[in-house]
């Protein structure tokens, strides 16, 4: 009995790890440059997962989001982003595990500081279930999926990460509902 309540505990502790986090950059004040948010300190105080999203709002009328390199986004060079968003509403999904460079490309926005670098976490081998997968829920308006910035550019087996750190979840559950069968039938 102890053994089966041990077993749904974990089954709804994991199911609660799994939940993607949607993080609304810059907070309340969104994506701008009249609030002096630094962007920088915002993303430090978050830890980014794969199969989380990053949500930039703001007036499209006066700002944009591209995503960029490295060396692009250091020198604020808008002249070949990676892709480009121009919604004011702009959800993006974080599919790789590295560093992701983001800038508004209306001249001059850079240089005042609306940069944004986010990091995102390798999914730790020896604890899978912490790493959620992406969210299969309600897709946003203006939904992307990208990949890391490169340089370097992410390896085909990173690739693979989001599909292993799914797989290990399920594998996870199969094997707690195999020990949970075994209670019962021991009992
Ligand atoms: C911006 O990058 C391009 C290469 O993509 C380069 O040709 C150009 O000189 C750079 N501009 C500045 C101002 O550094
Ligand atoms: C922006 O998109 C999100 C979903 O990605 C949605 O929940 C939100 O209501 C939208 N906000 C505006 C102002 O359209
Ligand atoms: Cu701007």
């Amino acid at each position: 009995m102890a053994a089966r309540i041990v077993a749904l505990a974990c089954i709804v502790v994991m199911l609660r790890l799994s939940e993607a986090a949607v993080y609304k950059v810059g907070d309340s004040a969104g994506w701008t440059t009249i609030a002096n948010v630094d962007y920088k300190l915002w993303a430090s105080t978050k830890t980014f997962h794969i199969g989380d999203t990053v949500l930039f709002e703001y007036n499209p009328q006066f700002h944009n989001v591209m995503r960029v390199t490295h060396p692009m986004y250091r020198s604020c060079n808008t002249s070949k982003p990676i892709s480009t968003f121009t919604t004011g509403n702009d959800s993006i999904t974080l599919t790789n595990h590295g560093h992701h460079f983001f800038f508004c490309g209306v001249p001059g926005h850079c240089l005042a500081g609306q940069k944004l670098d986010l990091n995102v976490l390798l999914p730790a081998s020896s604890t899978p279930l912490s790493e959620p997968p992406i969210s299969s829920s309600s897709p946003p308006s203006s939904a992307n999926t990208i990949p890391a910035a490169g340089v370097p550019g992410p390896s085909p087996s990173h690739a693979a990460s989001l599909w292993s750190v799914a797989t290990a979840q399920i594998v996870a559950l199969v094997a707690l509902l195999v020990s949970l069968a075994f209670t019962n039938f021991a009992s």
